[in-house]
């Protein structure tokens, strides 16, 4: 009775609040002096500006202990610490207001010009232009091709790319693809010499960035068949390209990498893989207008919606042909090592910022008499999200070194065949992480996670393109199949005695021992596993290939997990994670057959299941 009687005291003193506001007669003052002498607990004075402390983004370079040992351990160099740091400094006070204003502020298509002639215009906000200067200027994609760091070029550039990711507001879609139409030009021997120039300046008002129009109407996982556009040779030697790209990421660039089928004189293509081409077009033409090519409408996407998307009508397109004619899937996946790699790294960001995000409020949010950081039962939530965290990275950037080692033309075979194997395993394997370590890094805010203006909803909704675009899971596994079968398996090897060799430091190690013994056991019961599997039916193999590529990602974690903190100025925390990490089934593939997974009795069951209860 006596709360129903403070409550109704408690409207009336709002309404007459609200009365007096409106009457503009009433002086804060005077409300606060009404207020100490009546006590009203949630009167304006009283319940003050803000509920709750905001996390604070600080810079991500000096707040990241992982990064910097990483850093002083493979990259010492005069003036890296201090580059990053600098550019972390630059995402906090500038990168990041301008990323958050592309997600406010997304694309839009205009279709006609204001006197009604048809005249498709994707127009971005000014924070995505700035974003593409300052991308530019800082090298983004440019200091891969400088070489400056030799082989650990790309370690350099990756590491700046992960300060930028999760503040960029998806900028880093766009320079995936403009890195990736780079490396092309330059793995075919430079046909394209200026674009590659542009594509590789730091020259803002020179730079160009590309798309990669693979995606058609029958989807864009069966590349091979799904390709429906076709190229007409011109007498010129140019070609005009017909078809519908489904889904063209950041269709402002202004040149694209494209597949198309070359048409002979009866106007007939070659089906499959052996009848695509690669082609090079600019987007625009010289006084502006689009190079053939009809905006058909945006996309309207769960996330990234900073990243104007759209369905495009090829209606005569002028374009070039880049590669040999039918080499075009073999020459376009250099790009995809490289925007996968970029969609591996924007993984990893991603986990970063939230567990960053998290640990911050964890210092200030108060609840049940205490600060969130002496729940020991939240300290150990977040402690899993970072024990994650570190081994998505330690993963990433050694994917990175394979490539900016290959790139210098110092890998040895081994590490040729480790880059080619663990591209797509890394792919896949964090863009799942992702996915989960945001997902809790949200619930760690409780409610306010789940608020669109605290800017941490987008967090998620971009993180779920990560495991879907480049290729699904399921698409990767399947390429981790294609380059063990392709290679007859010397990927595997590669693999054993890499993961064998980082294994070593580990044994002088008495507080690593029982990470050393797991990890140990699971790669034997892996390499078991790929011997057996070798003779059974494809089938069979296809079915194991999520959990084989799972098994690859967590064994090979562990072992850079452990060869990190075997280093000489390892912490107690790098030995802590590598326990935490091999505490998990390290092995899933072996653990799931050994469960029956994989025979072939179990896919009736699997479909019995999934169909039960459909009635067509
Ligand atoms: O376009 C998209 C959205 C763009 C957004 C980009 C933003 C990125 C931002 C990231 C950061 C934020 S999404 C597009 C999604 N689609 C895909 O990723 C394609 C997925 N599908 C595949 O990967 C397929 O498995 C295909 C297309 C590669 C399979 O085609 P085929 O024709 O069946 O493949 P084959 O016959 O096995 O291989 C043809 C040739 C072979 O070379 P050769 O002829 O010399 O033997 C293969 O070895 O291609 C070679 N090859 C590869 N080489 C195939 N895959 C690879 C690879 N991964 N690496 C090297």
């Amino acid at each position: 009775m006596a709360v129903r009687v403070c409550c109704r005291g408690n409207r009336v003193a709002l309404h007459m609040l609200s009365r007096s506001l409106s009457h503009s007669s009433v002086s804060v003052e005077t409300l606060s002096e009404l207020d100490s002498h009546t006590h009203t607990p949630f009167s304006r004075s009283a319940i003050g500006t803000f509920f709750q402390e905001r996390p604070l983004l600080t810079n991500p370079f000096t707040q990241d202990a992982l990064l910097r040992a990483y850093l002083q351990r493979h990259l010492a160099e005069r003036g890296v610490q201090e580059e990053l740091e600098r550019f972390g400094e630059r995402v906090v006070c500038e990168v990041e207001a301008l990323g958050r204003r592309c997600e406010l502020e997304p694309p839009v298509l205009q279709r006609y010009d204001p006197w009604g002639r048809r005249r498709d215009r994707i127009l971005t906000c000014d924070a995505w232009a700035h974003l593409r200067r300052i991308s530019a200027h800082e090298g983004l994609v440019a200091a891969a091709y400088e070489r400056t760091y030799g082989d650990w070029s790309r370690v350099y550039q990756m590491s700046k790319m992960y300060l930028f990711a999760p503040s960029a507001g998806l900028y880093t879609c766009p320079l995936a693809m403009t890195d990736g139409a780079a490396k092309v030009i330059e793995t075919l021997g430079m046909p394209a010499r200026k674009a590659f120039e542009r594509l590789t300046t730091r020259d803002d008002k020179r730079f160009w960035t590309s798309g990669q129009w693979m995606t058609e109407r029958r989807g864009g996982s069966d590349v091979s068949s799904g390709t429906e556009t076709v190229a007409k040779r011109q007498q010129d030697g140019w070609f005009k390209l017909y078809g519908f790209k489904w889904f063209t990421s950041a269709t402002d660039a202004d040149m694209t990498l494209t597949l198309a089928r070359v048409t002979d004189e009866n106007g007939r293509t070659t089906p499959g893989s052996r009848g695509l081409s690669l082609f090079l077009a600019e987007v625009w033409d010289s006084d502006g207008s689009s190079n053939g090519i009809e905006v058909q409408r945006l996309k309207d996407k769960l996330g990234t919606r900073q990243v104007p998307t759209a369905e495009l009508l090829l209606d005569g397109m002028n374009a070039r042909l880049l590669s040999e004619e039918g080499r075009g899937v073999a020459s376009i996946a250099n790009m995809l090592t490289i925007t996968r790699i970029y969609n591996t790294v924007c993984a990893v960001a991603a986990m970063r910022r939230i567990v960053h995000l998290s640990r911050e409020y964890a210092c200030k949010r108060s609840v049940f008499g205490k600060l969130l950081k002496d729940h020991a039962l939240h300290v150990q939530t977040l402690s899993r999200m970072e024990v994650e965290t570190r081994a998505a990275f330690l993963l990433t950037m050694e994917v990175c070194r394979l490539l900016g080692r290959e790139e210098n033309r110092s890998a040895s075979e081994r590490e040729t065949l480790l880059l080619r194997l663990m591209t797509p395993v890394a792919k896949l394997y964090t863009a799942k992480q992702a996915v989960s370590v945001v997902s809790e890094g949200l619930e760690s805010f409780g409610g306010q996670g789940y608020i669109e203006d605290t800017g941490l909803p987008s967090i998620l909704r971009d993180a779920q393109v990560l495991s879907i675009w480049e290729g699904t899971t399921n698409v990767l596994s399947l390429d981790v199949l294609r380059s063990i079968a392709k290679s007859s398996g010397l990927v595997l090897q590669a693999f054993c005695s890499d993961v064998q060799e980082r294994l070593l430091p580990a044994e002088s190690s008495p507080a690593l021992r029982p990470a050393l013994t797991s990890l140990r056991a699971a790669l034997a019961a892996l390499m078991r596993f790929c011997e057996a599997a070798a003779a059974r039916p494809a089938g069979a193999m296809e079915l194991s290939a999520r959990d084989l590529a799972y098994s690859l990602a967590r064994v090979y974690m562990g072992a850079l997990l452990l060869d990190h903190a075997s280093w000489e100025h390892a912490t107690h925390t790098d030995v802590y994670t590598a326990l935490r990490w091999c505490d998990q089934d390290l092995c899933p593939v072996v653990s799931r057959d050994a469960a029956g997974c994989f025979d072939s009795q179990t896919t009736a069951m699997d479909s019995a299941l999934v169909y039960d209860g459909l009635k067509l």
